[in-house]
């Protein structure tokens, strides 16, 4: 198969300054140049290319809507098309970003003193350091504020005891963002170190989905922290929340570069492979699937510039960045089946890039918030009515 050409069928790249254009290639070349060759062994292996993360951070990935500290100080289209460039590559690669910018550096910078920000964000936007993120436990996924992990002060430390599940990058991170509650029934963020007496992972096997990333379960047993690691700025699910607004928008534009990935490869193939003496892409039935693609993509990425520029005008509601993970990763996932099904059974093995795409979106499709969860965001946002729960 040729080179990515990429997907713009409504001349889109005019509604981008030249700085966002070049950033979106330089992303777009690394990718090609030095994660496509090595990300199928990686998948197999399930393991994730440790060594590229500094790399990362030389590109200015990480932390880079963040103004000081290091970071890059880009608008919120730049970041989107960032995580656009990575997620083509494989949602696990987007996820790291995601993980470091959306839900590690960007509470350290709203929610940290100036020590923890000096502490912390030079050295992750470098990708020096790596951080994870432990909202989620065995039984609170959708409803976290019902976690059971608590942190009690005793004398000059506070002491954590739980566990949080499927936390990415959490045996490999230097640092856990970790959110808890206290004896007056809030939540409150706290930094782990690594190397905490009583913290201790595990990593998660035998996924079929996100295998070139890591995933790990956190435990926390009579974990002391200094009173220093709390966030000084921060109380209640509001703040794990505001987070996730961060990440979310990096998933919405992320899985439009998984769909423009599985649509390419998909196109180029079917008029390369020959059925009935013809090249497939000539069957109605295949057009109508390609049409199909093209079409969905081209709405998903005019939603996440529009989200983008209110984002960076300070307007984009949550709700809003729900419709667009919510859109956007349905949108893609359906492409990736697509495309899959467009390549018969060469569309079954990593040789080609479309499965291991499909695979990793039924994560997405469920992470930072499921499908249904932000379905009933927005149900709430424009009835007024509570569809959650009691
Ligand atoms: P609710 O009563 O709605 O809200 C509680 C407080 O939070 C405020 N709030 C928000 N603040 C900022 N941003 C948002 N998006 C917010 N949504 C709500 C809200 O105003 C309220 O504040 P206050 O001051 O009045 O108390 O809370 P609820 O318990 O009814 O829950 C609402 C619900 C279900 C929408 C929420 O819990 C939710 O979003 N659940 C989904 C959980 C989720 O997304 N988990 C993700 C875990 S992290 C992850 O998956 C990382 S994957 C990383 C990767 O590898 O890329
Ligand atoms: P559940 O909440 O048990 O949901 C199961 C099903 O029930 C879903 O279909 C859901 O939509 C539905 N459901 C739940 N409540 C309702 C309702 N009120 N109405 C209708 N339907 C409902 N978490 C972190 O904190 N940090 C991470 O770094 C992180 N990384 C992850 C990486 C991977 C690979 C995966 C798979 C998950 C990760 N997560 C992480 C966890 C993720 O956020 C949760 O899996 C997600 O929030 C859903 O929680 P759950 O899996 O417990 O599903």
């Amino acid at each position: 198969m040729e080179k990515f050409r990429g997907v713009d069928y409504y001349a889109i790249e005019g509604l981008l300054s030249e700085e966002e254009r070049m950033i979106r290639d330089a992303v777009r070349d690394w990718v090609e140049a030095e994660f496509l060759p090595v990300v199928a062994e990686h998948h197999r292996a399930g393991t994730f290319p440790l060594s590229l993360i500094p790399k990362l951070g030389e590109l200015g990935v990480f932390g880079a809507t963040l103004t000081g500290y290091g970071c890059a100080g880009l608008n919120n289209v730049a970041y989107g098309l960032i995580m656009q460039e990575l997620e083509r590559g494989d949602s696990g690669l987007r996820s790291t970003a995601s993980v470091q910018s959306g839900l590690v550096m960007y509470p350290i910078y709203t929610y940290g003193s100036d020590a923890q920000k000096e502490k912390w964000l030079p050295e992750m936007a470098r990708g020096t350091k790596i951080g994870c993120f432990g909202l989620t436990e065995p039984d609170h996924g959708s409803d976290p504020g019902g976690m059971k992990t608590r942190a009690r002060r005793q004398g000059d430390a506070y002491v954590l005891n739980g566990t949080k599940l499927w936390i990415t990058n959490g045996s490999i991170a230097d640092v856990a963002v970790v959110w808890a509650k206290e004896d007056d029934g809030e939540i409150y963020g706290y930094l782990v170190e690594r190397g905490t007496p009583g913290f201790s992972t595990i990593d998660i096997h035998g996924k079929f989905s996100m295998r070139a990333s890591i995933t790990s379960e956190l435990s926390f047993q009579d974990c002391r922290i200094p009173l220093e690691n709390k966030f000084p700025k921060v109380k209640g699910l509001r703040g794990p929340l505001g987070c996730l607004n961060q990440a979310r928008y990096g998933i919405a534009w992320g899985a439009v570069g998984a769909a423009m990935a599985c649509y390419d490869w998909s196109l180029q193939y079917a008029q390369q492979r020959i059925q009935f003496a013809k090249p497939i892409a000539s069957f109605q039935l295949v057009q109508q699937k390609l049409v199909w693609m093209i079409t969905e993509i081209t709405k998903a990425q005019l939603l996440c510039l529009q989200l983008g520029r209110l984002k960076d005008e300070g307007q984009a509601r949550p709700q809003q960045v729900s419709m667009a993970k919510m859109n956007n990763v349905q949108m893609a996932l359906d492409t990736a089946r697509l495309a899959r099904d467009v390549m018969g059974a060469a569309g079954i093995v990593d040789e080609h890039p479309v499965i291991r795409h499909m695979m990793n979106l039924e994560t997405v499709n469920t992470y930072e918030g499921t499908h249904d969860i932000h379905t009933l965001i927005i149900g709430r946002d424009i009835t007024g009515l509570d569809a959650f729960g009691v």
